[in-house]
Order: structure tokens, then C-alpha cells, then sequence
């Protein structure tokens, strides 16, 4: 993808926030998050549709940390089953899908097993591909996401460690998470095989504001069963400015 299109993906990300800033306070009643019980009154700044959007770089960008192979195999085959199961899924279960998926979410104990699997799956995949960008060095966030992380976990450096930790020992496959908690506070989680912080049925409930995938099919090309190895070196490919949108857009 050009850099062209980078940017004006950057664009349409900014204007849905600001979209979503100018819409979501004081209009919480139409947030799909109120009707999540333990998230109250945060406004839904990043909607996620139902189709699979272009992946934002070449397969090949992430190589210092996940081949090209993987790329392609995750985002071509795993995801893009996803998003048209996830369809498949809402045709079925008289959904409206010009609306966010983030409505689906907040009620997913209302669906089927389908639904929360590939809703999931799709919503989890989406936000991951725009959660990593090519290798940055000396790669941290700045602003007020990096002080609200210094002030929740001491330093920058003991929350990678955290939220390292979460990523490495989440039981088989599923996500580990940054998100804002009820009490808009940073925090740390992680979930089983397609659920994430927005469903109602998730034992641990907010906005996502970072996501990584922990499933093998996102690095046993490369890592074989050494897991800790992929999320140390995932780190190099954070994209801090796509999370710091996130996080601002509850700000
Ligand atoms: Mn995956």
C-alpha cells in the first residue's frame, strides 16, 4: 500500500475520532458500550465494519519480527475467514451491518457461538493489523498515553513487562490487552480465543486500546513454540501513534 493511502487512512481514523468525540459525549445512550454492563459512558471514538480492510503495509514490512509468510497466511486466510464468517454469521441473525460491529459486541451473549467466534475474530484481527507498522527504533509511546502508562505501572519499562507476562502465559490460544477500565484506567488482561474487553460476557471489560494476538498461527512459522521470543520482539513494531489515537479518543 502507498504511502498515499497510509495517510489517507490516517486521515479517516482521525476524522472518525474526531467524529466519534464530537458525537459520544453526551450522547452516551447511543454508544453500543452502554449496553456493555461494566463500561459506562465511553464513547465508541474507532468503529470497526464488517468487511476486512486492507492491510496497511506489505506483508513483508514486519520482517525484523513476523515473516512475510505468517503475514500473509493471518491476515489472507485466518482473518479473511473472520470477516466473512462474521457476515455469514449476521445474514443469519437478522443483523444490520451498516452498523459497527462494536454493537454486536457489547450484546454478544444475545448470538450464537458463530457469531462470537468470528465477531471476535474479526474485530481482534482489524485492530491488531493497525496495532503494528514497520520497525521503529528506540519505540515507545509519548505524550499523555506514556504518562498514564508511567503513572499506572511505574515506568514504560515494567508494563512491557506486564503486558508481556499477560501475552506469554494466556493458556492456548487467545489476546492479551491494554484497555480502559470502567474506571478509565489503563490495565492489563487477557482473553480466550476470540473474545475481547468489548463483550459483555468477557471477564475483563473496557476499551482496547493495544492488542496481541497470541494464537500460533500468529508466529509458529517463525518461533515454533517459543512464544516469549515473538512477543519480545514485537515490541520493535508497536504502533504507538495508532494506540495513543485510541487512547486520546477516551481522553
Ligand atoms: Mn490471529
Amino acid at each position: 500500500m502507498s504511502k498515499k493511502s497510509n495517510s489517507s487512512r490516517r486521515d479517516f481514523i482521525s476524522n472518525t475520532i474526531k467524529g466519534g468525540l464530537a458525537l459520544g459525549f453526551g450522547l452516551s445512550a447511543v454508544s453500543p458500550l452502554t449496553s456493555c454492563a461494566a463500561v459506562k459512558n465511553i464513547p465508541v471514538a474507532v468503529k470497526t465494519g464488517f468487511d476486512q480492510q486492507p492491510l496497511p503495509y506489505a506483508y513483508n514490512a514486519l520482517e525484523n519480527a513476523i515473516d512475510a509468510m505468517t503475514m500473509e497466511i493471518h491476515y489472507s486466510k485466518h482473518a479473511a475467514g473472520y470477516a466473512k464468517n462474521v457476515k455469514e454469521a449476521a445474514a443469519a441473525e437478522a443483523v444490520d451491518m451498516t452498523k459497527p460491529l462494536e454493537d454486536v459486541l457489547a450484546k454478544i451473549s444475545n448470538y450464537s457461538a458463530k457469531m462470537r467466534n468470528n465477531a471476535g475474530g474479526h474485530y481482534n484481527h482489524e485492530m491488531f493489523w493497525q496495532c503494528m507498522r514497520p520497525k521503529t527504533d528506540d519505540n515507545k509511546p509519548t505524550g499523555k498515553l506514556m504518562e498514564a502508562i508511567t503513572a499506572q505501572f511505574t515506568s514504560f519499562e515494567y508494563f512491557k513487562k506486564q503486558f508481556g507476562d499477560a501475552a506469554k502465559t494466556r493458556f492456548g490460544s487467545g489476546w492479551a490487552w491494554l484497555y480502559i477500565n470502567k474506571n478509565k484506567k489503563l490495565t492489563i488482561g487477557s482473553t480466550p480465543n476470540q473474545d475481547n474487553p468489548l463483550m459483555d460476557l468477557s471477564d475483563i471489560k473496557g476499551f482496547p486500546v493495544l492488542a496481541i494476538d497470541v494464537w500460533e498461527h500468529a508466529y509458529y512459522l517463525k518461533y515454533q513454540n517459543k512464544r516469549a521470543e515473538y512477543v519480545d520482539n514485537w515490541w520493535q513494531l508497536v504502533n504507538w501513534d495508532y494506540v495513543e489515537t485510541r487512547f486520546n479518543s477516551l481522553a
